[in-house]
């Protein structure tokens, strides 16, 4: 096999004026139009609104490259483009060689016609996405609707494209063309490999291994294939005939080392070799058994998913594409969100149906990290044509990424979209004619998706929609507490209190979320001096949730006493994102195994924005996702307010049994102590129990006069909690004198804090410095000091760490 890697330096042309800037592939026109200087960054101010007219033109990729005597001999050449995105018209010297309609899809076209010898000119001429859709749109027979946002490419839902290209409710709207992942030239003239599953057989004390090559043969004839699997080799000799084959060996493992998600195990993977005739392909697999149990109980259905024979509580978010433009995103970035999300203490992610199958290295970076992968595939909130020529192309997808997908250990999950079940009931067009779009529904989802997932990896389960009851149950699953997955919004769209997360005991909530403002490092990268204020023109635009920041100050209004100053508005609104997401996961965990996940909306940011998001788009930590690393801690202790009761309840996801010390203590917002109760506590492996139901009485004189502080000494370890018995806003807190001091020691930095009085969502952040703190956003009282530890991204120094070093609290919101 001869490989000519393709990547690297191209031209972009304008093709209406001829107007030509360099390129870098992989990539996307709007990255190397910035680059030029051609276009302002779109996530600058309102720039994006004026780079518009960019997904309204066509546009050409084009590079030469040389090809020796030696390659063209070769019987078989063929171009392999990973993801052109997406109206692609290609040609090699002048001649048309093949067409793509599909992001994700890969294309192979025979070259070997229009090649020749020395300088060969590849080019790539993008039809504009949007205007298509326009023609598709007027084509159609009857209209089909999709959801739209503030700022939206029409009918994006007939391409297939990443749907958020389009505008989101968090999102850009950036009809990008590209092509992305690997294009590269292959010459060969026995056997290409397409792709390489295994499938696992486990038997008490070892692990079969069956492998299939899928591979392409030029010629009927007998060849070698190998396989080496961790430290095992096998080899023989299969006949195969000219075009596609399926050509298969097995091997077993005796004593297996599995591989377990994160917090359950160590992420064993093995490595594996599969070589036939002189085409070799390289892959890491890891072994383990995965089942999602879906079994009658008390509550109805179980939603389970149960790996090597354990019961996962799964905690984790949902993940959208790290970046709007794709030529922006790198392997170190994924590296770091997903880093953040182990380090959180997460245990899945959902790759959610409006973005895109992601790159090999999301995926390898989630087998080595232990997150397991609930994967959508790539359809959201519309309506979908059921015309033959769209379901050929989306059959043609799902297979693709299905079978290179299905090696990887982290997934757990195909699931066929995102709300599209929901959908049906959006627009007035389905609710009039309803069975129509069904059909079409049906057509798409259960006649291809679903069958081509089913038929491609018949290991895993298949998802109808999220949220949905599960396979074969096409009810509301919006609201149902018995079974299937939910998507729990009526606080953040519907404006329901905090507490309404404690009114319902979901099976599995895989998406629920409250949004905050970016941090000011990010305001300020984004908005001038004369923007920095919640409704300036600037600010709004980067919101995209109709009434985001009036939902935002409409709820400070309820919880909290109104905050002064831009500052205290972002402070505050992470914190009040923080309680939200706290109050439904802890809650939630407190009900397993009625509910065994919770995934919420969303990890990360696809542009500098305000939205639900944990991580902000340069990779900083909000305060949510300090709050996530505590309360998806595997054993978390927590307290709520219920029939005029704090229950204080232990949870244990570990695998052994938690003991220690639980104390409870009521505190007067002086720092006085009201009340305490020490015990020691057990929890067995993967249980949820009540330690103490206290009477509210026997705790505070009135909920507005003390709050609760809880610890837990476990492992050598404290871990804390607070509650507050009313809203903050009706508590005289009082305004502490907080000293902190920074210094530096062998192993990085410290910073040590002290108050004379309770200081409440205490939250420490570094303008300019990026990094991560051990903790943050946590109570501070009088008797305890705290040493809270700062990692960098890069090197800085003590100096400059002192400069940037500002601290936060309750108190210092308002007067
Ligand atoms: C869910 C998601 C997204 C959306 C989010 C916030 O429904 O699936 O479509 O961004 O809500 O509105």
């Amino acid at each position: 096999m001869k490989r000519i890697d393709l990547a690297g330096e191209w031209r972009l042309v304008r093709v209406a004026t001829r107007e030509t800037v360099p390129a870098n592939i992989p990539g996307d026109t709007h990255s190397a139009l910035i680059a030029a200087g051609r276009i302002p960054d779109p996530y600058v101010g309102t720039a994006e609104l004026d780079v518009q007219w960019v997904g309204r033109e066509d546009w050409r990729f084009e590079r030469d490259f040389e090809v020796s005597a030696d390659l063209l001999k070769e019987e078989a050449i063929e171009l392999t483009f990973d993801s052109l995105d997406t109206i692609a018209a290609v040609t090699l010297n002048g001649k048309r060689i093949g067409t793509g309609r599909n992001m994700f899809v890969r294309c192979r076209f025979d070259a070997k016609s229009a090649l020749r010898l020395g300088k060969n000119t590849l080019s790539v001429t993008f039809t504009s996405a949007e205007n298509t859709a326009l023609r598709e749109a007027a084509r159609l027979p009857y209209p089909i609707p999709a959801s739209t946002y503030p700022v939206q490419s029409p009918h994006r839902n007939l391409l297939r494209k990443a749907q958020c290209h389009a505008g989101w409710d968090w999102g850009p709207c950036l009809m990008v063309a590209g092509i992305y992942g690997e294009v590269s030239l292959l010459a060969y003239s026995e056997v290409r490999i397409d792709y390489v599953t295994t499938e696992q057989r486990h038997t008490r004390g070892a692990c079969t291994i069956k492998i299939t090559a899928q591979c392409s043969a030029v010629h009927d004839g007998d060849y070698p294939l190998t396989v080496r699997l961790g430290d095992q080799e096998a080899t023989r000799t299969v006949r195969l005939f000219k075009g596609d084959n399926h050509a298969q060996i097995s091997v077993t493992v005796s004593s297996p080392r599995l591989w377990w998600p994160n917090g359950y195990g160590e992420q064993h993977l093995y490595d594996l070799t599969v070589r036939v005739a002189g085409h070799e392909v390289r892959k890491r697999i890891g072994l383990r058994t995965l089942a999602l149990v879906c079994r009658k109980d008390k509550a109805g259905l179980s939603m389970v998913f149960r790996v090597n024979g354990v019961d996962v509580f799964c905690k984790g978010a949902n993940w959208i594409p790290a970046d709007a433009l794709p030529g922006r995103i790198t392997r170190e970035r994924i590296d770091h969100l997903l880093g953040s999300a182990v380090h959180a203490n997460m245990n899945m992610i959902r790759v959610w149906g409006g973005g895109q199958y992601e790159s090999e290295d999301f995926y390898d970076l989630c087998d080595q990290k232990g997150l397991l992968v609930w994967q959508d595939m790539m359809f959201a909130c519309a309506l979908y044509p059921a015309t033959q020529d769209f379901l050929s192309t989306v059959e043609e997808e799902i297979r693709h990424q299905v079978t290179r997908l299905r090696d990887h250990a982290c997934i757990a999950l195909w699931c066929g979209n995102n709300e599209d079940v929901g959908a049906l009931t959006w627009f007035p067009e389905s609710r009039a004619k309803r069975d129509r779009y069904i059909v079409d529904f049906d057509r798409l989802n259960e006649g291809v998706v679903g069958r081509v997932v089913r038929e491609a990896d018949p290991t895993r389960t298949f998802w109808p929609s999220s949220p949905s009851a599960g396979p074969g149950d096409y009810s509301d699953n919006w609201h149902d507490d018995s079974r299937g997955d939910m998507h729990f919004w009526n606080v953040w769209h519907e404006g329901k209190p905090f507490s309404a997360y404690q009114e319902i005991a979901p099976r599995f909530c895989s998406e629920f979320g409250y949004q905050s403002f970016p941090s000011m490092a990010a305001i300020r990268g984004y908005a001038g001096e004369d923007d920095l204020n919640v409704t300036s023109p600037v600010l709004e635009h980067h919101q995209r949730s109709p009434r985001g920041n009036s939902i935002i100050t409409e709820m400070f209004t309820r919880y909290f006493r109104v905050p002064e100053g831009l500052s205290s508005f972002v402070y505050l609104s992470q914190v009040q994102q923080a309680m939200a997401i706290s109050t439904a996961v802890e809650y939630w965990r407190s009900l397993r195994p009625t509910c065994m996940g919770t995934l919420y909306w969303q990890l990360n940011d696809n542009w500098p924005v305000c939205s639900w998001s944990s991580i902000e788009y340069s990779g900083a930590w909000k305060l949510l996702h300090y709050a996530a690393r505590r309360f998806y801690a595997p054993v978390l202790l927590t307290g709520f307010l219920k029939r005029g009761k704090v229950e204080v309840w232990l949870v244990n996801d570990a695998q052994e049994e938690a003991r220690g010390t639980v104390t409870v203590r009521a505190l007067d917002f002086a720092g006085k102590l009201l009340a305490i109760d020490t015990r020691a506590v057990r929890a067995k492996p993967g249980s949820a129990g009540l330690v103490k139901a206290y009477p509210l009485s026997q705790l505070v004189a009135s909920p507005e006069a003390g709050f609760v502080h809880l610890t837990l000494e476990h492992h050598d370890a404290v871990s804390r909690n607070d509650l507050f018995l009313t809203e903050p806003k009706r508590c005289t807190i009082k305004r502490p004198l907080l000293q902190h001091d920074v210094s530096e020691d062998g192993s990085g930095f410290v910073v040590r804090l002290g108050t004379d009085v309770p200081a409440f969502y205490v939250s420490l952040s570094t303008e300019g410095i990026e990094g991560i703190f051990d903790d943050n956003c946590f109570t501070l009282l009088p008797d305890e000091p705290r040493e809270v530890r700062f990692t960098p991204r890069r090197r800085t120094t003590l100096a400059a760490l002192k400069r940037s070093l500002s601290v936060q609290h309750l108190r210092d919101t308002y007067r």
